[in-house]
């Protein structure tokens, strides 16, 4: 299964790894790339036995944030209307990324600068190579964090870190990320590809509508008082008690063998 080639995108054991290619200039962000990686977003939020979704990139950069060739204004021409761009392609891109009832697995497999950190960081689980590097770069251009860093941030570092972090530009490296609590975990260069793959394989192979459900539940958790969190997990466990992959949990335990979900 192959798109534009912005974008490849291949099926592989229940779950649809994304590719971001734009090697040559480490994966920036280009119009193009966002409708290509939109697009295999929805055919992963459509396709039911795609249980879970990897997006990394080619080359050796995770995405360098927008491709800022598209923004040369040294001709003397207007600035763009950056608050368009973020309504209609990075906003559309990271809110496509939470509501994904399916889990997104990112494998930052090298520099991850301005909206591809936060793209990244929007994903549900996040590995990062050992030689990758997390960079707000948005400050060394005279912009502010984008694609949800602003809320992502604080939430998962704190505000003193976030605040360094966004302000200076200064690059984190992929074990103190993970020291920190931005990422899941770093791993060695090489392994990097074979981790996040036995990763997405093994989520795929879940109980979808429940992995769906906690997704959500954390998410919202960050915005609303205990009560009503306890609330929403007692509706949620209510659906997830009805699935099949309860019952088959069950009757798994119980036997003393695998279970085998089907994600109903
Ligand atoms: O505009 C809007 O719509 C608003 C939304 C904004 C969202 C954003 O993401 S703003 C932030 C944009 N991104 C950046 O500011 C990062 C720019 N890139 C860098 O700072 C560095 O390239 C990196 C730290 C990411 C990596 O450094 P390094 O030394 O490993 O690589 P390099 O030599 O700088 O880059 C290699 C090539 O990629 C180079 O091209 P060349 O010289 O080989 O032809 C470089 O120009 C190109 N490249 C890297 N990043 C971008 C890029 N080309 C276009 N846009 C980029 N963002």
């Amino acid at each position: 299964m192959a798109t534009a080639e912005t974008v490849l995108a291949e099926k592989q054991d229940g779950f649809l790894r994304i590719t971001l290619n734009r090697p040559d200039r480490l994966n920036a962000f280009n119009e193009e790339m966002h409708h290509a990686l939109r697009g295999q977003l929805k055919v992963a939020a459509e396709t039911s036995d795609i249980r879970a979704v990897l997006l990394t990139g080619a080359g050796r950069a995770f995405c360098a944030g927008q491709d800022l060739s598209d923004r040369d204004m040294r001709d003397g021409s207007e600035a763009p209307d950056l608050g368009v761009t973020l309504e209609t392609l990075y906003n559309p891109l990271v809110r496509q990324i939470r509501a994904l009832e399916k889990p997104v697995i990112c494998a930052v497999n090298g520099v991850a600068a301005g909206a591809g950190a936060n793209i990244a960081l929007a994903c549900d689980i996040v590995l990062a190579a050992r030689s990758a590097r997390f960079i707000q770069a948005f400050s060394k251009i005279g912009l502010v964090p984008d694609s949800g860093g602003t809320w992502l941030l604080p939430r998962l570092i704190g505000e003193a870190r976030a605040k360094a972090l966004a302000m200076t530009g200064e690059p984190l490296n992929a074990d103190t990320a993970a020291d920190w609590g931005l990422i899941w975990k770093s791993v060695p260069d090489e392994e990097l590809q074979s981790e996040a793959q036995s990763l997405a394989s093994r989520l795929a192979s879940g109980a979808t509508k429940g992995l769906a459900a906690t997704k959500r539940l954390i998410q919202d958790a960050a915005d609303q008082p205990l009560d009503r969190q306890l609330d929403d997990e007692r509706d949620a466990q209510r659906l997830a008690g009805r699935s099949s992959d309860y019952k088959e949990g069950v009757s798994a335990f119980l036997e003393k063998r695998p279970a085998r979900f089907t994600g109903t």
